[in-house]
């Protein structure tokens, strides 16, 4: 077969019934520490290295590392319990551990090192994230025993302080070091705040919501999080260019919460559907869309949270797997056969990328190589031809019903 025969195959493709039954995402159970007992997935880093709590009994848990399909547990500061909440790419792990006197304590782990990194004179203090440079977030106690968010750096904690009011909190940090999180007002109301060069700032500015946390913040400084509504729900937030946005709901739903955001602006997080169940969510090109309608449905997984996306589309959160037990799960994006531009859909635009590498030796993905033998060659027009016209699944179309009667939705945990 000719180039020209080929490309007259690849029109009549095109012209075929849309291919509708592929899943934009496979899911991978990272386990427990203890067989029959639950987990959650708060944290990962670009090696797939997943953090989060397990149970190791009954009431007790502990923070666990996840690599390559092994599970560890990074134990305690002397006491019952630990979480692990963020692990940076040189896999250092912060979270928070009781000590032997039952204080719950900010870690960072290293080195397979579990190092208390104090509080601000107080008895307690949490990690809650971690950049690429070592710099930890979170809120430890001060002395007059209210709860401040802090940076910890060269060890050392530093005092955020707060917008006015009485505590703050920090969730997220990016690699140029701007923190987020939230703090009470002098006016006593919680808001959203983007701490950078050492001045915290009020963001809590989007139209009728009294209220505001944000959870997550990414390299070009876009912030999520979720903001309350005088109807008491929150939704999910961006804050970019100086202006916060409202992401809506998934259809029907009266509340959602979003936890993560990556370079490329994909967030992800959770919201309530029309029928109370909390389901894990992204958001992407405008709109928002229950991850569990973007993996094989017969796998069994019910995605109830999701915490963070990766650049490479990566996701990490909990939910119940197949065998009805809440386990921490890692998602990974499906790339179809022949998509060398990784949008999704087979067509010529991937048609175009192959021709231009045509013949081409060390070639990757992108460049055309799809049956990975090194080279750009018709064995890959064949694989293209073979997925032409492809495309994952569409969102579902969203749509507003009548609001539900639902608790509050808090913390960014489930
Ligand atoms: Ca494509
Ligand atoms: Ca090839």
């Amino acid at each position: 077969m000719n180039r020209t025969t080929l490309v007259i195959v690849l029109l009549c493709a095109a012209g075929r019934v849309a291919w509708a039954s592929g899943y934009s995402y496979t899911v991978t159970d990272v386990g427990s520490l203890v067989v029959g007992r639950q987990s959650g997935g708060y944290g990962f880093n670009s090696a797939g290295e997943v953090v989060g709590k397990g149970f190791v009994n009954s009431v007790q848990y502990h923070a666990f590392l996840y690599c390559g399909g092994t599970i560890q547990d990074l134990g305690t500061l002397g006491g019952n319990y630990s979480t692990a909440n963020a692990i940076n790419g040189a896999g250092q792990v912060v979270g928070q551990a009781d000590t032997i006197s039952g204080a719950s304590h900010a870690f960072l782990y290293s080195d397979n090192q579990m190092q208390d990194i104090g509080t601000l004179g107080g008895s307690g203090s949490s990690a809650n994230a971690m950049n690429g440079a070592g710099q930890v977030v979170g809120q430890a106690d001060t002395i007059s025993g209210a709860s401040h968010a802090f940076l910890y750096s060269d060890n050392h904690m530093q005092d955020m302080g707060t917008l006015g009011g009485s505590s703050s909190s920090a969730w997220g940090i990016n690699d140029a070091g701007q923190v987020v999180g939230g703090s009470y007002t002098a006016s006593g109301n919680c808001h959203a705040f983007l701490y950078d060069g050492g001045q915290m700032q009020d963001i809590n500015n989007l139209g009728g919501m009294s209220a505001s946390l944000a959870y997550g913040i990414n390299a070009a400084g876009q912030v999520v999080g979720e903001a309350w509504t005088a109807i008491k729900y929150a939704h999910a937030f961006l804050y970019s260019g100086g202006r916060m946005q409202d992401l809506g709901t998934l259809p029907g739903g009266p509340s959602s919460q979003a936890n993560g955001i990556n370079s490329a602006g994909q967030i992800v997080g959770s919201a309530h559907t029309v029928s109370d169940a909390s389901h894990a969510f992204v958001y992407d090109g405008g709109t928002m869309t229950d991850l569990n309608t973007l993996i094989d449905p017969l796998s069994g997984w019910t995605l109830q949270y999701a915490n963070g996306i990766s650049d490479f589309g990566q996701i990490v959160g909990s939910g119940i797997n197949a065998a009805g037990q809440q386990h921490a799960y890692l998602l990974t994006r499906v790339v179809l056969p022949g998509d060398a531009n990784r949008d999704g859909s087979i067509n010529f635009k991937d048609y175009i990328v192959l021709e231009a590498n045509f013949g081409s030796t060390n070639a990757t993905w992108i460049q055309g190589d799809f049956n990975g033998d090194g080279v750009v060659s018709f064995k890959d027009y064949i694989v293209l031809e073979g997925s032409f016209g492809k495309s994952v699944p569409e969102p579902a179309t969203f749509s507003l019903l009548s609001l539900g009667c639902l608790a509050l939705v808090r913390g960014r945990h489930g």
